[in-house]
This record gives structure tokens, sequence and C-alpha cells, in this order.
């Protein structure tokens, strides 16, 4: 941002609160800063993404990405997330110790083309792996299914090149059906925690894993590929 523009922003900003507001101005900068990094890191991993996606549609092979979002971790969230794992609220504790800040969710149409996208992301050479968790081999208790993985990620800025964490969670379209639907009744009602609501989400879980699984072995029976066992 040019130096003028944060100047009058500090004046109006000291002006409104008629003290000293140097501290608080210079944090928020920072974790503004901070924020930027994330989301150009967020771009690098969407856009190595669409490539892939790209590059295997135009070899006339089925498109192993259905949709990509995108998300940068709100503060409330951040210090809600610090708090609980016991780290300081400040703006360097963010970057030691938070993983999820910057996330991406890969929507794919079957399960084993997770896997390919993941081994794709996974096989270039600027990408580091930090963490996976195979929430597919071994899902949740309550039935979550999901692929995740911590990257690093190098970013280019004008005067220095930084490794950004990204968190990216891939899954098909059935898995990330169920699991918003999860999240959504998870947060409007504590109820869920009953046994009788978890047990059925968690029946639903199984039958959408089934049906996931019977579409793969449909798309290799239509492809003439090996059928998998439930
Ligand atoms: P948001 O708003 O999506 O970011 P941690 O992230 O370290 O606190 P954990 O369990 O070690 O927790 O990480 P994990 O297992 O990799 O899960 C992190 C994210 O996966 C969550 O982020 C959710 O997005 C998703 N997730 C994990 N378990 C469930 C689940 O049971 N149901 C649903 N719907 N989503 C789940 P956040 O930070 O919780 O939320």
């Amino acid at each position: 941002m040019d130096k003028n523009k944060l100047v009058n922003q500090a004046e109006l900003i000291q002006d409104f609160f008629g003290e000293d507001t140097e501290p608080f101005f210079d944090k928020v900068t920072q974790f503004n800063q901070l924020m930027m990094k994330y989301n150009s890191a967020i771009r690098e991993v969407k856009t190595k993404l669409e490539i892939l996606n790209d590059e295997l549609s135009f070899k006339g092979e089925e498109n192993p990405i259905e949709s990509i979002q995108s998300r940068i971790k709100k503060p409330m969230s951040i210090a809600k997330k610090l708090r609980k794992l016991g780290k300081p609220i400040t703006v360097e504790s963010v970057e030691e110790n938070l993983s999820d800040v910057a996330g991406i969710r890969v929507i794919c149409p079957f399960i084993e083309d997770i896997y390919q996208v993941a081994e794709m992301l996974i096989a270039q050479d600027d990408i580091v792996v930090i963490e996976i968790k195979d929430y597919i081999t071994a899902p949740k208790p309550n039935g979550y299914r999901s692929y995740h993985m911590i990257i690093e990620v190098p970013v280019f800025f004008s005067k220095y090149k930084q490794p950004m964490r990204v968190e990216v969670q891939i899954r098909t379209v059935a898995m990330d059906f169920w699991a918003s639907l999860e999240h959504q009744l998870k947060y409007k009602n504590e109820n869920t925690k009953t046994t009788q609501i978890a047990q059925e989400l968690k029946e639903c879980a199984d039958v959408i894993a089934n049906t996931d699984l019977r579409m793969q072995n449909l798309r290799h029976k239509i492809n003439d590929k090996p059928v998998e066992k439930p």
C-alpha cells in the first residue's frame, strides 16, 4: 500500500480513538500483510490444480476435479484456535502455530480422482508435504471422510520468497455433501451430539461412502476396468 495512504489511515484512526494508536495500527498492518501472503499461497496452489485439470482434459481424460473452493480463516477463528492450542494470540504466533489459515477444498467426481489429484500435486518439486491425514481409508468415528494435506508452497514477493502453508482438503461430491450438511447441523444445534442423531449421521455417511464406491465401479464397468469390492 502507498505510504501516504498508510499515514492518512493512521491519522484517521488516531483522531478517532484520541490516543496513540501506533501499536494497534502496526499490528493491523502486520496482520493484513500476513493474510495477503496466505491469499497469494492459495492462488499459487489453485493455479497448479487448475493447470493439472486443464491438461488432463486436453488429453481427453475425464476431469478429476469438479470444483475448487478456497477460504482464509477468519480473525476470530484464528484467535479461538490459538487459544485452544494454548499459544499466544499474536501475528507471529499465527505463522508459527497454525497450518490451516489458508484452505483449499477440491471436489472430485470419484474416489480414485482424489488420490490422482493428491499424487500429481505432491509430485511437483516446489511442493513440500508437511502432513497427510487420510480420512477416507480411516474415516473419523462420526463418519467424516476426506483426504487432508498440509503443504508448503513457495510464494515469490518483490524482495524475497517465502514458503507458505496451505491446507488442502480433497473429497468427492458425495463426501462434500455430507460434510457440509453435518457442519450446518452441528453449528446450528448441539443436539447432534445425542447418540441417536450422531448414529443416524454416521449411517448416512456410510450409505454415501457405499454409493461413492458403486459409482466408481460403474465407471470401471463402462470403461472396462477392474471392479473393486465394497
Ligand atoms: P473450518 O472452518 O473448516 O476451517 P485442527 O484443524 O488441528 O483443529 P484436526 O482434527 O487435527 O483439527 O484437523 P483435521 O482433522 O485435519 O480437520 C480440520 C478440518 O477438517 C476442519 O476445519 C473441517 O474443515 C474439517 N473436518 C474435520 N472433521 C470434520 C467433521 O467431523 N465434520 C466436518 N463437517 N468437517 C470436519 P475446522 O478448523 O474445524 O473448520
